[in-house]
């Protein structure tokens, strides 16, 4: 370095006035890195550096958007203090008078409705401490069976075959750090690249070490770039090429007769029906050559270890649950499962998406993976939370069927915690028009987002810098997000303001936590004993050992780093292989002389969800300012699309505006659309409310669609 640099940095240093530094983890996937946030003061500016720290995930890694996260925290349109809505305009309140408000509007609702007249609309972006209370607060609080989650839109159909299958759901069976010693990999329906990207590292240590990599992904992507073998297939069509895969394996006798003998149920069945049909129906379902198909299914079964990878491509279907368990069949009768370097993994979506599906939110569920139809589990929780069992209300209903019922008017008020369903919900119109329906609505966000802009009172919460908590990450490892910047103005943790509401609705005494801790403490004894067992976790050993794997039954155990080893979670010990059908019971649309493309969606790298926290981030935002929709160039030429026009995109539900981008990489009888945006760029004003009949997971990945210049 030149002396005039050097002299340059010494100056720059002297400049430095003040520096804090503040530990947290990223508020964004669940890859959940660990990072620092340096918070220097510059004369009178404030410079801010991200860092990454250390840990047995993320091994100090950051993305662009964990390194850019503290924009939108410190954004200016950030909600420090209650708002009220008087004569349609939002006005500055106390805690106070919101909370007072918010005590006669559900006072009067629960009279005059019913109890299951409130309802609860929570999220897997809140800590662990977070979900298990709203859980607690909808059933003891507000004594209402109606409450879920947004993780119904993201988890629910990996979680149920998962559970189907093996009777447990922790979304990684095995360590990420297996990863580089498998010999094949099958990443179906996942963009780890974008979506989780310092994954990454994990799978080109594995392709430097020989693994074999299959993509399954309708397009080209920074992740399908990594594997060998791409099966560009027809979208929504996952659940008849995982058919076809087994079908191979059987016939070409490569399964694991020992382990399907000792390890499953149901093979025979299996067999018989994908002896059943064809493999050129299933060539022609999903437009993959049968030599690709014949290469992933001997490739796979062949090798000596091999895992297999789900993401919301196959998952976000009408048929996810049967998609998921197609392929987890293709894993069990190769016996690769419970051993090294063998196993699945289902790549969780939202920061604490594992543990926030894990404690309660769900519609029938209760904490530790319990359920809240089984007996012995209701009475459990009951004496945990010190109220009669009878008391405990039965199981509700899943995320978009609390819209169906409020449009119904049997549901008139509701809380929304973390989450913009107006933007994420399918039928987007369709939710927004009920959502105005509500007599008494209640938004805790950090910002006034397009779904909170409809509510009677918004609450400000404190963010990831601000609030302290234990998160689940994507191994299923619960961690310790020692959060501690000062909330901004009034703003509140998620849980005080559980706690402030209950407290006002008269049930205070069940609400009367002092930290984060004092829940956990609460979480760890009503998990006890339950599938997802945190007993055995406190916060000093989390700050001692950098996480720890549930399930995790004393305070002795060292945590479990890989499931069935030696049995299932089903009572028998077995895994249940199924019999899944190659087309979906709910039919899904195909294309049409007036609805003639697919569409589908996801997302980019730079921008998270419905973008309420990104677009804020201008680092992020410059990136990706705008919706797009990419066409593959002949497509474009059919339809006269000219590259980086704006095009009206229509369905039946509805049509939205967004530039078109010509991209080699589709299909072309598929167009893509990213999730980022709302308002006349909302894709979900495009997609049908269809819901897989087991999970009632949204068809988020498919519908039909024509096109025109805007
Ligand atoms: N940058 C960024 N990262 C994120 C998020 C974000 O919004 N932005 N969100 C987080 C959350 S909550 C989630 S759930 C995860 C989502 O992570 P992913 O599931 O990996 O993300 P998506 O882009 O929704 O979908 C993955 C891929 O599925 C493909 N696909 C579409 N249709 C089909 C199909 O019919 N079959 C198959 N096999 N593939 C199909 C898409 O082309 C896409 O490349 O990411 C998390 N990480
Ligand atoms: N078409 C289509 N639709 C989809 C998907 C798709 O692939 N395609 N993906 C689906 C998936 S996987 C998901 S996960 C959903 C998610 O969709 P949403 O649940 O709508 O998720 P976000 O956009 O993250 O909304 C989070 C909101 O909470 C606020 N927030 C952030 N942190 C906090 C906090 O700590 N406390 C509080 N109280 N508020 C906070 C943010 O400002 C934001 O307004 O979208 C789904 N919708
Ligand atoms: S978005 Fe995910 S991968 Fe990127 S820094 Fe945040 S947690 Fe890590
Ligand atoms: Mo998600």
């Amino acid at each position: 370095m030149t002396e005039r640099l050097l002299k340059y940095f010494r100056e720059k240093q002297q400049d430095i006035q003040s520096e804090k530094t503040y530990d947290t983890q990223c508020p964004f996937c669940s890859m959940q890195c660990k990072m620092q946030l340096i918070e220097q003061t510059i004369v009178t500016r404030k410079k801010y550096t991200a860092i990454g720290i250390d840990n047995p995930t993320t091994q100090g890694r950051l993305c662009m958007k964990g390194m850019n996260a503290h924009q939108h925290v410190l954004h200016s349109a950030r909600i420090t203090h209650p708002l009220l809505k008087k004569n349609g305009e939002f006005v500055r309140a106390t805690w106070d008078e919101a909370l007072n408000y918010i005590k006669e509007q559900v006072t009067t609702i629960q009279q005059e409705d019913g109890h299951d007249a409130m309802a609860v609309y929570g999220s897997a972006s809140i800590t662990n401490e977070e979900a298990y209370l709203l859980g607690k607060f909808a059933r003891v609080g507000l004594q209402t069976k109606y409450i879920d989650y947004n993780g119904r839109l993201c988890m629910s159909a990996a979680a149920t075959a998962a559970n189907q299958t093996f009777g447990a759901d922790r979304g990684l069976t095995n360590t990420l750090s297996e990863i580089p010693h498998t010999r094949v990999i099958i990443l179906g329906g996942t963009n780890i690249a974008e979506c989780q990207p310092t994954i990454m590292p994990y799978f080109e240590k594995a392709k430097e070490n020989g693994a074999y990599i299959i993509a399954i992904d309708p397009r080209e992507t920074p992740t399908t770039k990594i594997a060998d073998l791409h099966l560009k297939i027809k979208p929504g069509t996952d659940a008849a090429l995982a058919n076809g895969l087994v079908k191979i394996i059987i016939e070409e006798q490569l399964i694991n007769e020992d382990f399907i003998q000792t390890r499953t149920t149901g093979f025979e069945e299996l067999k018989r029906h994908t002896a059943a049909f064809s493999i050129h129906d299933i060539v022609e379902k999903t437009s993959v050559p049968l030599e690709y198909i014949r290469k992933a299914a001997v490739k796979f079964a062949k090798e000596e270890s091999g895992m297999l990878f789900t993401a919301r491509g196959i998952e976000q279907q009408t048929d996810g649950t049967a998609a998921v368990r197609g392929f987890l069949n293709m894993l069990l009768i190769t016996g690769k499962i419970g051993k090294p370097y063998s196993g699945y993994g289902a790549i969780t979506g939202q920061g604490n998406g594992q543990g926030a599906r894990e404690h309660g939110q769900k519609a029938d569920q209760l904490p530790g993976y319990r359920s809240i139809e089984h007996e012995e589990h209701r009475a459990h929780i009951a004496k945990v939370w010190g109220i009669s069992q009878d008391d405990l209300p039965r199981k509700g209903v899943s995320a978009y069927e609390l819209m169906e019922k409020i449009n119904e008017g049997r549901i008139t008020g509701m809380f929304l915690m973390c989450s913009n369903p107006i933007v994420s919900n399918p039928n987007a119109n369709f939710v927004k028009q009920a959502l105005a329906k509500l007599k008494f609505f209640v938004a805790i966000d950090l910002f006034i987002s397009e779904t909170a802009r409809l509510a009677d009172v918004i609450l400000p919460a404190s963010s990831y810098l601000e609030d302290e908590g234990t998160m689940t990450n994507v191994e299923g490892r619960v961690t310790l997000r020692e959060a501690s910047r000062p909330c901004p103005g009034e703003a509140k943790h998620d849980w005080q303001i559980i706690c402030d509401i209950a407290s006002v609705l008269g049930k205070g005494q069940y609400f009367s936590y002092t930290s984060a801790e004092d829940i956990f403490n609460e979480l760890r004894e009503a998990s006890r004993g339950g599938i997802a067992d945190y007993s055995g976790i406190t916060y000093d050993r989390l700050r001692q050992e950098g996480g720890i794997l549930w399930p995790c039954p004393e305070p002795g155990h060292p945590g479990t780093e890989r499931l069935f080893e030696s049995s299932f979670a089903h009572p028998d010990e077995k895994a249940k292989l199924s019999v899944i059908q190659n087309e979906p019971a709910v039919q899904k649309e195909k294309p049409t002389a007036k609805y003639p493309l697919f569409l589908t969606t996801g997302r980019v790298m730079s921008h998270y969800l419905t973008g309420v926290q990104t677009r804020k981030s201008a680092a992020l935002a410059a990136r990706h300012f705008e919706s797009f929709m990419e066409i593959h160039p002949k497509t474009a030429e059919a339809y006269n699309v000219e590259d980086r026009a704006l095009i009206k995109i229509e369905s039946p539900r509805g049509s939205i505006v967004v530039r078109s981008k010509w991209s080699e990489q589709m299909r072309p009888d598929t167009v893509f659309v990213p999730i980022h945006w709302a308002d006349s760029q909302n894709v979900n004003d495009l997609i049908g409310d269809d819901l897989d009949p087991t999970c009632k997971m949204p068809g988020f990945k498919v519908c039909t669609v024509r096109i025109s210049s805007a």
